[in-house]
Parts: C-alpha cells; structure tokens; sequence
C-alpha cells in the first residue's frame, strides 16, 4: 500500500508515534511518504520505502498569518497524485485533518477517491477541540474523516461525549518497539555516567505546564532528602527555567541534569531506575510507555488514560493529581532493590504483551484496508 503521513514534524507524542508507525509500515513492505513543513523528528535521514515531502508555505506581504493548512492540502494533494497514493492517515486533528479533508475533496473534482484515516492524540480534542476558535471545525474534520482512531479508551470517551460524536471511534493504542527499548541493549554504563552509580529518576517532556515539571523535582527533593540519588531531566519547553529554580530554591540543583532535547532517548531510558510522570492530562503517555519498556517502573498522576497504560502496584504507581508526597513515597518504594526487580520485570513484559508494534501496526493496516474497501 502506499500511504501519506502527517504529523507534528516537532518533540513530542503524536510525532512519534507518527515516524514509529511509517518507519513500521515501511519494513512491513508498504510505501510511505511524510507530508510536513519539516523533517519529524524520530526518522533518521534514509530509510528504504520512506520519503518525505516538505510543505513550503507561500508568503505574500498581505498575510499576516500564512496559511499553512492550504499549503499542506496542496501538498497532499500534488504528492498523492504524483505518487499515486492509496490513503492519507493524518495525526492530530488540526489542522491535518481539515487539510485532508480539503485534499480528498479536491481529488474528488478529478474522479478520485481518497480514504482518510485521523488519529487523535489528546489536546487535540482536549483543549485545541475545544477553544471556540477551532471547536466546530474540529468537529467537522472529525466527522469527515473516512475512519478515526483514538490512542486510548479515555480519549475515545472524551471525543465523542465533546462533540456528541455520530461517528465511531476506535482506540488503537500507541505502541513501542522493544527491540530499541531494551534495557539489556543498553550497557550499564550510561548509568554510571548519569549517576556516578547512584540511582537515576528520570522525566522526558516537552516541558509544558501540562507535563508539571515543577513536581517532578518537588518529587525528586523529598526523595533526595532520605537518600541519595539524581533526577535526569530530558527535554526542554516553557517551564524549564522554572523547573530549574525550582531545583535552586530546593537546594538539589547540583544532582539534577538538565540534557535538553535528545532524540533519541532509548538509551537514557535503559539507564533509568524510576520514570517520574506527575502530567495533569495524558490521553495516553508515550514516554511512560517507553519507560516500561525499558523496564522501568513509572510513578505518575492517575489522570486520563495513563491507568490505560501503567499497571497500578505491579508496573508502577499511580497517586492522585499533585500528590507530591505520594509519589516521592512511591518512587522511595521502587527504588528498593526487590521491589524494583519485580515491577521492572513486570513492566517489560506488561509492555511487550500489551503494545508491541507488530501487533499494533498489523491493526492499522486492517484499518486501512477497510477504509479504503469503504471510501466515501
Ligand atoms: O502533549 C501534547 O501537547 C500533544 C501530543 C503530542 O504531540 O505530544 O501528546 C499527546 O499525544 C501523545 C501520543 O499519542 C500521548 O502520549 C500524550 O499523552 C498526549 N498528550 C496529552 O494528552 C497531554
């Protein structure tokens, strides 16, 4: 099958997934091209099967606000005609749904009939879905989407009870491939790089207010305070400057490590004893999911669909929204060594069972293969 791919070329989630699922579909046999205004994030430059189609956005003095979503309808359009493609499966809803939607009309006009596949990933329905400047068109795209997934049965449910959703929703969770999230690929020796062999907590954000970074160190203080260990800091965004003082005011700035934006965070997640994920909303948590693919425990807020994701008492912990001694208790918990063992190994082999990629990819292309047996 030939496939067009639109994601969020930046940090974050849905990117990820987007890149992991084309990388997937390619050594699966399919053709699949990126469509967006930069190359993502996780694909590496060359890959056989994978080709990427850079949006370039007009500018005239006139536009204040050049229009991106009618650039990238053109270039989906140009792409699946010159490429002859089969499907477009556009991630976050806005505005790649919408421009889908225009594109497919558009190939319409010429006899041709494209399916449309939108995966929803969570703010866009959480709060992008739902400022009344992009609400009725969220909708609208939504319901003109030939099929629409969600990434877990919470944001299925917030979906449809926000829009009053006629149409299905189906949940096809994120994934994770553990050949690269292995902890025994990994030497030990990033660990003691990181922690000069004390033991490691980590965080990986974009560092937005959503992800609650301030706690994360919060959490790390109160546990620093009964023994010694780092907190590792992956990312960057708004609240790095905060979470930084923060550590400042708290007086464990020298064993937090701030790295920044790191691509490629396998191997820092091989090098984890405990992920720290306090986040106010996930709709799913890909990064948790990483870590217990690593085989490391997560202590995080039971907020949306994170409990989708992390095993209560067996792959982690999960506390009350803000429940900054609850979490520093539990990752105190995990951090003894017959605890760790048992919920480490749980976590790997909760991962595997449950979100491998082959299994999840094989749902997609049975996805596709409908959508396009019922193209509208
Ligand atoms: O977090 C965001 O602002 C958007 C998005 C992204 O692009 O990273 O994250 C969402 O999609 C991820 C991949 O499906 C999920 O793992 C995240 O939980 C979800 N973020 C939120 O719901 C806040």
């Amino acid at each position: 099958m030939k496939i067009g791919l639109t994601c969020y070329p930046t940090y974050g989630g849905s990117g990820a997934v987007a890149t992991e699922l084309g990388i997937a579909l390619a050594a699966r046999g399919h053709e699949v091209h990126f469509i967006s205004y930069e190359h993502p994030f996780r694909l590496p430059h060359f890959l056989p099967r994978v080709y990427f189609h850079e949006v370039s956005i007009g500018t005239y003095p006139l536009f204040e606000y050049p229009p991106y979503d009618l650039a990238l309808a053109v270039r989906m359009h140009d792409v699946v005609l010159a490429h002859e493609l089969d499907l477009l499966h556009v991630h976050y809803a806005i505005p790649h749904a919408t421009s889908a939607w225009i594109a497919k009309e558009m190939l319409r006009e010429q006899g041709r009939r494209l399916p449309v596949v939108t995966t929803l990933h969570g703010t866009d329905i959480t709060i992008v879905g739902q400022d009344q400047s992009y609400r009725a068109i969220t909708h609208f795209s939504i319901e003109k989407s030939d099929r629409i997934t969600a990434v877990s049965e919470w944001l299925r449910a917030e979906t449809i009870s926000t829009f009053a959703c006629e149409c299905p929703v189906e949940v096809i969770p994120n994934f994770v491939d553990p050949a690269v999230f292995d902890r025994t690929r990994h030497g030990a020796a990033l660990r003691q790089e990181l922690g000069g062999g004390l033991p490691v907590l980590m965080h990986i954000s974009n560092f937005r207010p959503v992800k609650r970074v301030c706690d994360v160190v919060r959490i790390f203080a109160r546990v620093r305070a009964s023994r010694p260990c780092v907190l590792v800091m992956v990312g960057d965004g708004p609240d790095r400057h905060a979470a930084e003082e923060e550590a400042r005011r708290l007086g464990v700035f020298a064993d937090v490590r701030f790295l920044g934006k790191i691509d490629s965070v396998a191997p820092l997640l091989a090098a984890a004893d405990v992920y720290v994920f306090p986040s106010e909303s996930e709709s799913f948590g890909l990064s948790a999911l990483e870590a217990l693919a690593s085989g490391v425990p997560v202590v995080a807020a039971k907020v949306g669909g994170v409990p989708e994701v992390v095993r209560d008492g067996v792959t982690g912990a999960l506390l009350p929204l803000g429940d900054i001694d609850g979490m520093a208790a539990a990752t105190a918990r995990f951090l003894e060594p017959a605890v760790w063992a048992a919920a480490s190994a749980a976590a790997t082999a909760d991962a595997r069972a449950r979100f491998a990629t082959a299994d999840v990819v094989a749902r997609y292309e049975a996805l596709y293969a409908d959508a396009r047996a019922h193209v509208r």
